[in-house]
């Protein structure tokens, strides 16, 4: 059926929200991985991005902040953002949109009355019920063999829940390698420190092995600011000979997450990272030299948006994603995702989650979903201004692959 100008946006809107979507980076686990999967509203409220905005305007002592119980946090957080002031931040409009869509009485600011309403008989049912009202169908976790509890639970061979696909995440070998030789060694693999073509073995088994364990879709990584490649560091030879070789075998893209400067205020934790400007260069050296590998990249910072895109005309083995953590604000995305569809058309996976906590799917998605409709509206009113014919199954086709299709198709293209 043709669509009007007049019509586009209610047509857009009424296929954005029920098209059911890949979400392709979380923080997120099946219930199999029991207490990595963080959910419920204390946890939502100690959110690091809301862990942030609290310490701005509270005059306690980070180690206080530490102290108190995640109950006593969360406390905290909803006093002084939710009650004290008005919570029209990003981070904040998420939570209120949550509580809204879990059906909670906003009127009363009641955060023991939500606690108890929001209490769960089973995870696997409140697991049915987020992927349910974010209209979500699965996930990519992010899947650190490195990280001792969930190590373990990999190694007792968890039972996999299909909604759940794994990525391989692997920033202490790239990042922090010599902190890591050691588990290697005790794990079995003979690696030394410098990358003798024994070590580069050993590691390229130590990556086929977890490959075999967690059938990732993507390998991944985030990398810093200054990240440079080639250059004389171990982490570009590591990329170049065991990570990009590896991905080749097993056809993985290698998904680059570019941008974050670590620990910029370590007494904030996990909320203390921060943002700078990357060099473009590197992801387009790789792209070029690498043509049968194919690689997934999002960058933090706003500055590098513009040549990601372009760079993404370039080469094909080259998929951009996501509206990354500090880009995740209304005002951004926007930007971003219309820069991007007039670039690239449809070929992009305009946005990911990152959820961190499970019942977050439901505002990440219900805010994300209303802007790529803005934006996809106004491109679809140019193009019949344009004079041409749109029909609503060109419309759901393009909205499929923007949250399927192009990550799916990208996961068993090969290229060679
Ligand atoms: O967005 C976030 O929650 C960040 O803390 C990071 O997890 C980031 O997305 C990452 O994957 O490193
Ligand atoms: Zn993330």
């Amino acid at each position: 059926m043709t669509v009007k100008t007049a019509d586009v946006l209610t047509t857009v809107q009424e296929i954005v929200e029920n098209t059911p979507i890949t979400d392709i980076h979380t923080h997120l686990y099946s219930p199999q991985f029991k207490e990595q999967l963080l959910f419920g509203i204390d946890e939502l409220l100690t959110y690091h991005y809301l862990i942030a905005e609290t310490m701005r305007v509270v005059p306690l002592s980070y180690e206080e902040y530490w102290q108190r119980s995640t109950k006593e946090q969360a406390d905290l957080i909803w006093e002084e953002l939710f009650i004290k002031r008005t919570p029209y931040s990003e981070a904040c409009r998420g939570v209120v949109t949550t509580l809204s869509k879990l059906g909670l009485n906003l009127q009363s600011k009641d955060l023991e009355a939500y606690r108890e309403e929001v209490a769960t008989s089973s995870i696997e049912e409140y697991v049915d019920r987020i992927f349910h009202l974010a209209h979500v169908n699965s996930v990519v976790m992010t899947n650190d063999p490195f990280d001792p509890k969930e190590r373990q639970i990999w190694l007792e061979g968890p039972e996999r829940d299909p909604r759940f696909h794994a990525a391989l995440r692997i920033d202490p070998l790239l990042n922090s390698y010599t902190d890591i030789v050691e588990d290697l060694r005790d794990w079995g693999y003979q690696v030394g420190d410098d990358l003798a073509d024994q070590t580069v073995q050993e590691l390229q088994r130590f990556i086929e092995d977890w490959v075999e364990r967690m059938a990732p879709l993507y390998v991944a990584v985030s990398l810093p600011d200054d990240f440079k490649y080639p250059d004389t560091s171990i982490r570009s030879a590591l990329i170049e000979k065991v990570l990009l070789p590896v991905c080749r075998k097993k056809n993985l893209p290698f998904a680059m997450m570019i941008g974050v400067k670590r620990s910029v205020n370590p007494q904030l934790r996990s909320a203390g990272d921060s943002v700078g400007k990357a060099d473009i260069q590197s992801v387009e050296y790789l792209c070029k030299n690498f043509p049968e590998n194919k690689f997934m990249v999002t960058m933090l910072s706003r500055e590098n948006q513009h040549e990601l895109a372009v760079t993404a005309r370039k080469f094909r083995n080259l998929m951009v994603f996501g509206c990354w953590w500090f880009l995740n604000n209304p005002t951004l995305i926007e930007e971003i995702t219309a820069m991007r569809f007039e670039l690239l058309g449809t070929s992009v996976i305009p946005q990911h989650s990152d959820a961190r906590i499970l019942d977050q799917l439901v505002y990440k998605w219900d805010h994300s979903r209303k802007i790529i409709a803005k934006v996809l509206t106004r491109q679809y009113q140019n193009l019949i201004d344009a004079g041409w014919t749109l029909t609503e199954e060109d419309i759901r086709r393009d909205v499929k692959q923007l949250f399927n299709d192009n990550f799916w198709d990208f996961i068993s293209l090969k290229l060679s």
